[in-house]
């Protein structure tokens, strides 16, 4: 694998838990490299431009009003094949049936209408690593 960056965020749900360093501890025990990190309350442009691609959707505002409701974490790792490494130990989208053993298996559970309180988010491609790395991290790292 290519050495990569990837845009992770702990999500308000896992801020508010207290699941920020559960969720670090994973990424450096796994090897990845912290290679930026900020705790940041998320601007309604950073949302557009982090949700664009669901714009439009019909769990697109109740997700970008969950992202708003409080603090969230905003952090670049670092590593061999971490864009899709993250997401494996993320787990699957829904925390119902994400597997045991991953951060959304282990810690997420369906609290009711949604599933956006998945703990994490981690990019899904280079690509979206790059354009999501500037949109948290828009002075650079
Ligand atoms: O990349 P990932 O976070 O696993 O899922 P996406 O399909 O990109 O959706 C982004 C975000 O939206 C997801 O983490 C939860 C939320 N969401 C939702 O609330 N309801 C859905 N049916 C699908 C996604
Ligand atoms: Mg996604």
């Amino acid at each position: 694998d290519q050495v990569e960056r990837s845009l992770v965020l702990v999500k308000p749900d896992g801020y508010r838990r207290g699941l920020t360093g559960e969720v670090l501890s994973r990424i450096e025990a796994k090897g990845y490299r912290l290679a930026a990190l900020s705790v940041v309350e998320a601007t309604p442009e950073q949302l557009a431009a982090h949700y664009a691609e669901h714009e439009g959707k019909p769990f697109y505002e109740p997700l970008v009003e969950f992202m708003s409701s409080g603090p969230l974490v905003a952090a670049v790792i670092e590593g061999h094949g971490c864009i899709t490494g993250f997401r494996t130990i993320a787990g699957t989208t829904d925390p119902t049936t994400a597997a045991p053993g991953s951060i959304r298996g282990d810690l997420a559970r369906d609290w009711g209408l949604t599933v956006q309180q998945n703990i994490v988010h981690g990019s899904d491609s280079p690509e979206s690593a790059a354009r999501e790395i500037a949109i948290w991290f828009p002075n650079g790292l």
